[in-house]
């Protein structure tokens, strides 16, 4: 399998600074050689820049010239790494995700093929520039690549990832303004109790079975949130009651059994808050998983 790891420093999500050091964390904590080592052929493509605008600053939302900048040059890269091989996108705040999943998306209709989009996050990001309260953009990205209106000075959306393509895993933090709008939508979201009572093998699996029922080519979305604080503390948006290091292996571990996920974004880490480097170690751990790596010594299940 060829895969192409893609730096994409983006910081100007949130006002919280450091996730521009995402990058080079896993670099050092050895995803290159993690992947390669499980017979991958791993390129690292280094680090992407944000498109340069004219735009005026928005007296609401934290940075938007930029990360209008960066939704171009991301959606570009990922287009064009998807008909080349399995793209990792390494950030870099959840806001790389408002080009990552548009540029899928694009090559995704170019093959004729439905995208369909895991999330893994405490949070829904699905806030519109007029619906986040806090202005930060980085809890945006699933409203704009669904085609919700209200993006003006985005992109356009050609291809909106359909809602019921949707599946969110590991929800503990929704706004008010997003509940009210998630509620009338087709999105799968699945919160920690539905983990803790189902199992989150119970939750993914008829997902996956839905893909691989359409042909559809799979983006998944990892947000460090996704996982409780205790073993992953790197992420200015904390929230307790996260999934275990174990349950996210087996998230993992199912990816990759199903042969189904076409690229990844790892999003979120902020290296200033990490503990000698443990969230990024775990990151990159959780990805060798989805690419192929095993905990335990035992055959490759089918799980469906
Ligand atoms: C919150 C935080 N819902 C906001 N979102 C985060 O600012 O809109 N997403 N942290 O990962
Ligand atoms: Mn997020
Ligand atoms: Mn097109
Ligand atoms: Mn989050």
């Amino acid at each position: 399998n060829k895969i192409l790891l893609i730096g994409a420093p983006v910081d100007s999500g949130k006002t919280r600074q450091g996730c521009l050091m995402g990058p080079d964390a896993y670099r050092i904590a050895g995803l290159g050689r993690a992947l390669s080592n499980l017979g991958h052929d791993v390129r690292d493509l280094g680090n992407l820049a944000p498109d340069a605008n004219d735009l005026a600053e928005d007296a609401h939302l934290f940075q938007l010239p930029q990360t209008v900048g960066w939704t171009a040059a991301l959606s570009r890269a990922a287009q064009s790494a998807c008909a080349e091989g399995l793209p990792i996108f390494l950030g870099g705040d959840h806001a790389l995700s408002l080009g990552t999943v548009h540029g899928a998306a694009a090559h995704a209709a170019t093959q004729g093929k439905p995208l369909f989009v895991l999330w893994l996050d405490a949070h829904s990001d699905f806030h519109t520039p007029q619906s986040t309260e806090s202005g930060n953009l980085h809890g945006t990205p699933l409203a704009y690549v669904s085609g919700r209106p209200g993006f003006g000075v985005f992109p356009p959306v050609p291809h909106p990832v359909p809602e019921e393509n949707l599946c969110i895993i590991g929800l503990r933090s929704v706004d008010a303004q997003e509940r009210l709008v998630l509620e009338d939508t087709g999105i799968r979201r699945h919160d920690m109790r539905q983990i803790d009572e189902t199992g989150v093998a119970g939750l993914l699996k008829p997902f996956l079975e839905t893909v691989d029922r359409a042909g559809g080519m799979l983006h998944v979305s990892l947000d460090v949130d996704f996982l409780d604080p205790s073993v992953a503390p790197a992420v200015g948006t904390t929230v307790p009651g996260g999934a275990t290091v174990r349950e996210a292996h087996l998230v993992m571990e199912m990816l990759h059994d199903s042969g189904l996920m076409t690229s990844m974004d790892l999003v979120e880490l902020n290296p200033m808050l990490d503990e000698r480097g443990r969230t990024a170690q775990l990151m990159v751990d959780l990805c060798a998983s989805a690419l192929g790596r095993r905990v335990f010594d035992r055959p490759t299940p089918r799980i469906y």
